[in-house]
């Protein structure tokens, strides 16, 4: 039987749960409070030595790493599939992981530690300038987006990498510019798939 110690606002969390819902493979959620040191505690560590969730097991197999588990998922469960078999485009979509990662998150995760500060403590220029810096890199996505249901073409671990992220933005007051039009119709599309709504319990 497949585990996620999963704690339900995450993000990461989010993106495997997306998988496991996908593919309709049972699972038993672990649910673990990182707010109370669950992911701190010595066996925890011993699953996932970052000390953070989520953690996947499946038999003597325990994983780490929201992007590793979901490669993992759809290597061992690979119906219906969730990558492009081809290795370049394979490749490509190893990139736009890689640059919702690196590229969009810094700014995103910069932006919402101040949001989430009381208001007279935050620091307004930062967040204007993390927010912007955020909304920029979404535009590079909505050029990608151009002609396209979905990031690679099909739905896929790229789209499922970014969709949790999308789906805070309004709960931390960033909207989708208006010349984003593709991001704009992308968040739908991606909101209304069976497989999102369960994982996400919209
Ligand atoms: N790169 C990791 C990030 C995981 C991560 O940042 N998890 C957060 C929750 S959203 C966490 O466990 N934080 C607790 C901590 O770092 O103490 C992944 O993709 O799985």
């Amino acid at each position: 039987m497949i585990k996620l110690y999963d704690y339900d606002g995450s993000p990461y969390c989010q993106r495997v749960r997306i998988v496991l819902a996908e593919k309709k493979l049972p699972y038993e959620k672990i649910p673990t409070d990182i707010r109370k040191g669950e992911a701190r505690t010595p066996e925890y560590l011993k699953l996932c030595p970052y000390g953070q969730v989520p953690v996947l097991t499946d038999g003597d197999v325990v994983l780490y790493e929201s992007a590793i588990i979901n490669e993992y998922l759809d290597e061992k469960y690979p119906t219906p599939a969730l990558r492009p078999s081809d290795p370049a485009r394979r490749a490509r979509m190893r990139l736009s992981i890689d640059f919702i990662d690196q590229r969009m998150n810094p700014p995103y995760t910069a932006y919402r530690l101040e949001f989430q500060k009381p208001e007279g403590e935050r620091n307004a220029e930062l967040m204007e300038t993390k927010r912007r810096e955020f909304l920029d890199q979404l535009g590079v996505l909505n050029k990608e987006l151009e002609g396209k249901e979905y990031l690679m073409g099909e739905f896929g671990l790229a789209d499922i990498a970014l969709a949790p992220r999308l789906f805070r933005m309004p709960g931390l007051k960033l909207e989708i510019p208006p010349n984003q039009e593709n991001v704009r119709r992308y968040v739908n599309t991606l909101r209304s798939r069976a497989g999102v709504k369960e994982a996400l319990g919209f």
